[in-house]
């Protein structure tokens, strides 16, 4: 872009009217516009994530009034269509009866011997009067549901009934995810989000096939699980959040209600006890943790490291054992996350001891180990851990080399690059909200790369997938959620979901653009990046 000089008064004019720097013109415009209307019929397959095979053909499908949802006799696909239907009704303003008639024109069926599909994928077939969704399992099924949404005019999403037409194109989509891990991590401990706030957020991130939401419940800043065992966990180390707030923490039956309610989306919720870093807040509330036992000030900055858990005392292990037994007690999941990120003030030799002796409590209460890869450093991890790569482009060669050693050793690995898949950096140096301690994560940038070959000597049979981390050190309300993660979240979730093969960001770009429509209907605070094509119409609400 040409620098136009500007006179002087004209120079305070334009920097006051907030043009990126002073001296300078507005950005560029971004790529072409969208046509500012949806199209009558989305063409099948050009949603997100890309669906695995699409066979597009014939005339569409259409939910009519008369429209009744077909189920066999079982509750896990029974609640999948009630939900599907609790979903259309308002905008649709139809009845959809959901009934055990194989008769009915939208059906969801199981199909046990369709082992292809594996445990999420699905068949999606559309044609005049009749739908049909086939899957292995109930999940299948609500990994479809999310296409026939997403198929549906944007409209569908919307609460108030809208006067249209609801085709979904013709033809068959077979899908199935790349890979078995998508998650989507969510930082409660900085800032403090609410039961009503992390389901909305569990809604979003259903919309693109996640099945994961890790939930980092613990830091220096505040601790948001209510122990049984230990009380002054939440009476006084959930008292506070980063910039001084009230904080908030989760009952068991509150947390109890999450896990219910991921689950109804066929996500599995993988709680996060950081370990034997970010624990201030413990050490706040139980000063015996600490090495000299002092008692600490509540810590509401956004500096990291500087906390530790003490190796040489038993309390450390009581501790940790009232801990994860209470929390393995509230995960029907596999995993329970423990951490073991930015350990500084931890000697390797007592970072060492203290994960030995950790990571057996989590299996002795019957869950798996899930890690930051530090555990792959001064440490070793359990048997059929899972390890979390969160390191970035600069990251040294040696400690890249330790994950794949974990990985040729049998651990799992979960791909999460900081400079990559963290959605608390900024887009661009403008973004008001967010970190770059990474560096800026502009949306293709979050986009362009693979989680199969990114780390190398890591076996391909070692990744088990993609997550999508937002921290919240700079985020305390759920529209600043919804701008760090939209429009990058999707991008993330077909990273997991979609086959390399016909993967590229010139072509998903403009699938991301059409998705503008969707947000609008679900009222979400979506970021207008410069790098994607919008809808002419298409405003973020105000
Ligand atoms: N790194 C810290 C997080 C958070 C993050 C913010 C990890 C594993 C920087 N650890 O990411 O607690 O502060 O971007």
């Amino acid at each position: 872009m040409r620098r136009r000089l500007l006179a002087p008064a004209l120079l305070l004019l334009a920097t006051a009217l907030g043009c990126t720097e002073a001296g300078t013109a507005a950005p560029a415009p971004g790529p072409a516009a969208l046509p500012a209307t949806e199209p009558e019929v989305r063409p099948l397959g050009r949603i997100i994530p890309l669906p695995a095979s699409v066979r597009p053909g014939g005339a569409p499908y259409t939910l009519t009034a008369a429209t009744r949802i077909g189920v066999p006799d079982h509750p896990g696909v029974r609640a999948v269509a009630e939900r599907l239907a609790a979903r259309l009704r308002p905008a649709t303003g139809f009845r959809l009866p959901v009934v055990t008639d194989p008769a009915a024109d939208l059906v969801l069926r199981l199909d046990p011997a369709a082992g292809a599909l594996g445990d999420e994928g699905y068949e999606l077939r559309s044609a005049p009067g009749r739908l049909t969704l086939t899957a292995r399992t109930p999940a299948g099924l609500f990994r479809g549901v999310q296409t026939v949404r997403q198929q549906l005019p944007a409209a569908v999403e919307r609460d108030t009934a809208q006067r249209r037409a609801w085709k979904i194109a013709g033809g068959t989509v077979t899908d199935v995810p790349r890979f078995p891990y998508r998650g989507a991590m969510l930082d409660v401990a900085r800032h403090f989000f609410t039961v009503e706030e992390v389901k909305a957020y569990i809604d979003r991130i259903a919309l693109y096939k996640y099945n994961a939401l890790h939930l980092h419940l613990t830091d220096d800043q505040g601790w948001r699980i209510a122990i049984g065992s230990r009380p002054k966990l939440t009476e006084v180390g959930a008292a506070t959040e980063v910039g001084g707030g009230p904080g908030g923490f989760y009952t068991q039956e509150q947390y109890k209600e999450l896990v219910r309610y991921a689950a109804a989306a066929h996500i599995e919720v993988i709680p996060e006890i950081d370990l034997p870093g970010h624990t201030h807040a413990a050490l706040v509330s139980y000063p015996e943790l600490t090495c000299d036992g002092k008692a600490l000030k509540p810590y509401t900055g956004i500096e990291v490291g500087f906390s530790t858990l003490c190796a040489g005392k038993e309390e450390t292990y009581a501790f940790a054992d009232d801990v994860l037994r209470e929390i393995a007690a509230l995960t029907p999941g596999r995993y329970v996350h423990i951490g073991g990120d930015e350990a500084k003030s931890t000697s390797p030799a007592d970072y060492r001891t203290m994960t030995d002796r950790i990571q057996p409590l989590v299996t002795r209460h019957g869950k798996q180990v899930m890690a930051w890869h530090q555990l792959t450093g001064d440490a070793t991890p359990a048997p059929g851990a899972l390890i979390q790569y969160w390191g970035l482009d600069r990251t040294t060669a040696e400690e890249k080399e330790k994950v794949a050693e974990a990985a040729r050793a049998g651990a799992g690995i979960v791909v999460s690059p900081a400079d990559r898949a963290y959605l608390d950096m900024k887009y661009d140096e403008d973004t008001p909200l967010g970190l770059r301690w990474a560096g800026t994560v502009s949306v293709e940038r979050s986009y362009d790369w693979d989680p199969a070959t990114y780390l190398p000597g890591v076996p391909r049979s070692a990744v088990r997938g993609v997550e999508a981390p937002l921290w919240t050190e700079t985020l305390s309300t759920p529209e600043h959620l919804d701008t760090m993660a939209f429009p990058r979240l999707p991008g993330l979730a077909e990273l997991g979901w979609s086959p390399a093969a016909g993967r590229d960001w010139s072509t998903y770009k403009v699938r991301l653009g059409e998705q503008a429509h969707r947000w609008d209907a679900l009222g979400l605070s979506w970021y207008r990046s410069p790098e994607v094509p919008w809808p002419a119409a298409a405003e973020p609400p105000a």
